[in-house]
C-alpha cells in the first residue's frame, strides 16, 4: 500500500516527505496505522550518521497508533489494537531469555540495519529499497510494518498521542531508575542532562522515594523545568565546577547514583567523579562508536564505584510500559509533563526545538 513517509536522505538534511510503498506483511510483522511517534535523539544521531544505518532511510522508533492487519504468525495482537512501539529484539538467545532484551546478541541488526533479518526492506520508492525496520517500526510515516517484538498492546481508550515516549526514552530514564540503579528510600541521585530520558529519571527517582535530586544541565530553561518536575537540587556547569557543586549539595560525599544521559565523554567523567564510596554511574547516552572517555583509577580503587551501560532502561518493554502507564494514570508519574506535539508535517520544526532545547519531547501527531 501507499505510505506518506519523512525520508532521511543525509546527514544533516531536512527530512524529505515521501510517497512510499509498503511491502505485504512478514510473518512476524503486523501493520499499524501511526497516531502518533516521539523524537529520540537517537533520531538525529542515524540521520547524521553516527550509527551506521544507510541512508536513504525512514527512521521514528517511538510510534504508537493501532494495528490494521496482522501476519500469519502474530499471536500478540489482533486489528483494533492499539498499541505502544519499542526496540526489536530476537527473542531466542541467552539475554532475550533471561529477561534482557536490550541486550539481545541480534540488537544492532535487529534495530539499525534497516532491513529485515532476510534483507529485504518493507519500503520501497519505485526505484530503491530505503532502509525500514528501524527498531522494528520505521514510524515516522503513516503506517508501518512492525516486528511483533517492538509492540506493547496498551488498554484501549488510552491517549495514543500520549504515549509513544514510553517506548524508548521515558522507558530508558525511568527504567535506569527502576530497573537498574534500584536506589533505596532516601537516596540521592544526580541526572546529568535534563532532556526526556533524564526527566523520565527525575520523575522515576521521586516514586522510588530519592531524597536528593540534583539536576545538571547547561540551559537555564531545562534547570527550571527540572525543579518543576521535582529536583530538590539543580547545578548549572557553567556557574562552576559540577562535581564540586554536587559535593557541597551532599554533604561533602558525593552522590549514590547519577545517570549520565548526555552522551558527552567529559560528563560521563563529571559523573563518576561525582559519586559517593560504593556509587553507580550509569550511561544511557548514546555516542558514536569508538569514543571514549579516561577515568581516575588510583583513588578510585577505594571507592570502589560501578559504571554500567545500560540500554533501553533495562526493560521488558511488555512488562514496564503498562506498568508505567499504570503510575502515570495514578498520576505518580506524569511524563506526558514533558511532551510538546508537533503535525507530522512540521517534523524538521520538531527536530530544531528538540536539538536547541525549546523542546523536551517532541511528538509528531498524525491528523
Ligand atoms: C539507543 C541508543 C543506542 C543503542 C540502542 C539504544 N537508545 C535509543 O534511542
Ligand atoms: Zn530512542
Amino acid at each position: 500500500m501507499k505510505v506518506t513517509a519523512a525520508v532521511s536522505t543525509a546527514p544533516q538534511a531536512p527530512f524529505e516527505m515521501r510517497e512510499l510503498e509498503l511491502s505485504a506483511l512478514a510473518p512476524d510483522e503486523l501493520r499499524v496505522r501511526l497516531v502518533a511517534t516521539g523524537v529520540c535523539h537517537t533520531d538525529a544521531l542515524v540521520r547524521d550518521q553516527a550509527y551506521p544505518t544507510p541512508l536513504p532511510a525512514v527512521l521514528g522508533h517511538e510510534g504508537a497508533g493501532v494495528v490494521e492487519e496482522t501476519g500469519r504468525d502474530v499471536r500478540s495482537v489482533r486489528p483494533g489494537d492499539q498499541v505502544v512501539l519499542s526496540f526489536d529484539s530476537c527473542g531466542q538467545c541467552d539475554h532475550c531469555r533471561s529477561g534482557a532484551p536490550g541486550y539481545c546478541r541480534s540488537l544492532l541488526a535487529l534495530n539499525f540495519s534497516g532491513r529485515r533479518p532476510d534483507g529485504s526492506s518493507t519500503l520501497h520508492d519505485g526505484r530503491e529499497p530505503l532502509s525500514s525496520r528501524f527498531f522494528g517500526q520505521s514510524s515516522f510515516a503513516t503506517h508501518a510494518n512492525v516486528a511483533e517484538r517492538s509492540v506493547v498492546k496498551v488498554d484501549p481508550g488510552l491517549p495514543l498521542e500520549l504515549l509513544g515516549p514510553l517506548g524508548c526514552g521515558v522507558l530508558t530514564g525511568a527504567g535506569a531508575v527502576f530497573h537498574t540503579f534500584r536506589p533505596p528510600a532516601g537516596s540521592s541521585i544526580a541526572v546529568f542532562g535534563t532532556g526526556a530520558v533524564g526527566a523520565s529519571a527525575l520523575l522515576a527517582a521521586q516514586v522510588a522515594g530519592c531524597a536528593t535530586l540534583i539536576a545538571v544541565d547547561v540551559l537555564g530553561s531545562r534547570l527550571e523545568f527540572a525543579r518543576a518536575l521535582g529536583a530538590t537540587h539543580t547545578v548549572d556547569p557553567n556557574a562552576g565546577d559540577p562535581v564540586e557543586q554536587i559535593r557541597e549539595i551532599t554533604g561533602g560525599r558525593g552522590v549514590a547514583y547519577a545517570l549520565e544521559t548526555t552522551g558527552l565523554p567529559a560528563v560521563l567523567r563529571q559523573a563518576a567523579d561525582s559519586l559517593d564510596i560504593r556509587g553507580t554511574v550509569g550511561l544511557v547516552g548514546a555516542a558514536a562508536p569508538g569514543t571514549e572517555t579516561s577515568f581516575e583509577t588510583g583513588l578510585s580503587l577505594t571507592k570502589g564505584w560501578t559504571l554500567r551501560m545500560i540500554i533501553e532502561g533495562d526493560a521488558v518493554p511488555q512488562v514496564f510500559v503498562p506498568r508505567l502507564i499504570e503510575l502515570w494514570s495514578r498520576g505518580r508519574f506524569p511524563f506526558d509533563r514533558l511532551i510538546t506535539p508537533y503535525p507530522f508535517a512540521k517534523i524538521d520544526d520538531a527536530f530544531r526545538d528538540s536539538a536547541n532545547g525549546d523542546a523536551v519531547k517532541p511528538v509528531l501527531t498524525f491528523g
